[in-house]
């Protein structure tokens, strides 16, 4: 039996549970005993409704751990390795992952439909009834049963708790300054949304080569934060109109990449009209479903020449960029341990969800 928090429904608090059951591993798959994991605004979005998911489920999708036992035919890990969990578990063998677009894998796409593995079921039991995982992960857990290709070894003396937070808001936000968008070095670049994933797009953009960094958000802490992680330039989007300020910092013209790094309307509003005629847009936030993409077709986008990208896990290649990213962190050059803002234990993660809805924290951490 191992113990996990559960959503049982949209608006309700997490239940912690103790009488987990998980079964043994499948084939191609393998058991991890989580070490960390962190507490992303995608979880908050599955339990406020902004995504649908199968409840009940087992949140978390930022994970890192020890593999503990691997089924059939597995390869790529041994019991004993530390990895990194991928929540796009990459087959490397589909369309996608055949043209290095493993964050599209088509075997993926199930599991994040379902809340279950590659085949559609979890492993998970609890109250005599199955229990779904997020994402083909379910970090909220101390233990569970992953689809191989998910694992991603990773050396063991990286500290679990910065391992999780490179499965999701570190792979998504670096991997959407330095893979999705195209900075040249001396470009300016604008980040709506200072939180986890966005203090990483400022530190990717910064490694890209920006020359000006400009961070906005309406949290002054977040703001601090962003300037630590290479922001040149800050706004607080709460004292005013924040495509306002962006125009006025880059003489009127606009930045050349702006990312959305929140999931609102207003602010994918905002990033397009702040970018420059011939510059990207880039879109990471989750929104609800009915926001838009609202853009006039000729004036707006055809005569301005702009490119409006959507960026889904920062276009990764999870097994080529963790060990990529492990290396930025080893030298020095990717801040990890300072995005931490609070280590919890799995019975807080309630508390982790307000802290996050107040804009008080980068990233909470459960360690196991
Ligand atoms: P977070 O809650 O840590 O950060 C959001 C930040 O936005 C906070 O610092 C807020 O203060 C700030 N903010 C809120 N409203 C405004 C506003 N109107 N103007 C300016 N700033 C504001 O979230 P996160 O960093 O964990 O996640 C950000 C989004 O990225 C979220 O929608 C999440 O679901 C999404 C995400 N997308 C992918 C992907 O593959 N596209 C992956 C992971 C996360
Ligand atoms: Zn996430």
């Amino acid at each position: 039996m191992v113990k996990a928090a559960v959503l049982t429904g949209t608006g309700l608090p997490l239940e912690i549970r103790d009488d987990i059951e998980v079964e043994a591993p499948h084939a191609g798959e393998v058991k991890i005993r989580f070490g960390a994991s962190g507490v992303c605004h995608s979880d908050v979005s599955m339990q406020n409704g902004t995504m649908f998911p199968n409840c009940p489920i087992v949140l978390g999708h930022e994970g890192a751990g020890v593999i503990e036992e691997v089924g059939e035919g597995v390869t790529n890990v041994a019991v004993g390795d530390h990895v990194v969990v991928s929540w796009v578990p990459q087959c490397g063998e589909c369309f996608f992952c055949r043209r290095n677009e493993g964050y599209l894998c088509k075997k993926a796409d199930a599991s994040l439909a379902s809340g279950g593995l590659l085949d559609g079921t979890p492993r998970f039991t609890s109250a005599g009834a199955p229990l779904q995982q997020m994402a083909a992960t379910g970090s909220f857990s101390e233990v569970s049963i992953i689809p191989a290709s998910g694992a991603v070894k990773i050396d063991d003396d990286v500290p679990m708790t910065v391992a999780a937070l490179i499965g999701c808001g570190v792979l998504t936000g670096v991997g959407a300054a330095m893979n999705t968008a195209d900075i040249k070095p001396g470009d300016t670049v604008a980040v709506v949304g200072c939180g986890g994933v966005g203090l990483n797009v400022i530190q990717g953009a910064r490694i890209a080569g920006a020359s000006r960094i400009i961070a906005v958000d309406m949290n002054e802490t977040k703001l601090k934060m962003a300037k630590e992680f290479g922001a040149t330039d800050v706004v607080n989007a709460s004292e005013g109109d924040p495509v306002g300020k962006v125009m006025g910092l880059t003489e009127e013209r606009g930045a050349d990449v702006s990312f959305e790094v929140i999931g609102l309307q207003q602010t994918i509003d905002q990033v397009i009209t702040m970018t420059r005629r011939g510059g990207e847009v880039v879109l990471v936030g989750v929104p609800k479903m009915d926001a838009m993409v609202q853009i006039p077709a000729f004036l707006g986008l055809v005569l301005q020449a702009k490119t409006i990208k959507g960026c889904w896990y920062g276009s990764s290649n999870t097994h080529e960029d963790i060990p990529k990213l492990v290396r930025l962190y080893k030298s020095g050059e990717l801040k990890l341990d300072e995005l931490i803002s609070r280590t919890i234990s799995l019975e807080e993660v309630n508390e982790a969800f307000d802290a996050m809805a107040t804009g008080e924290v980068a990233r909470s951490v459960i360690a196991y």
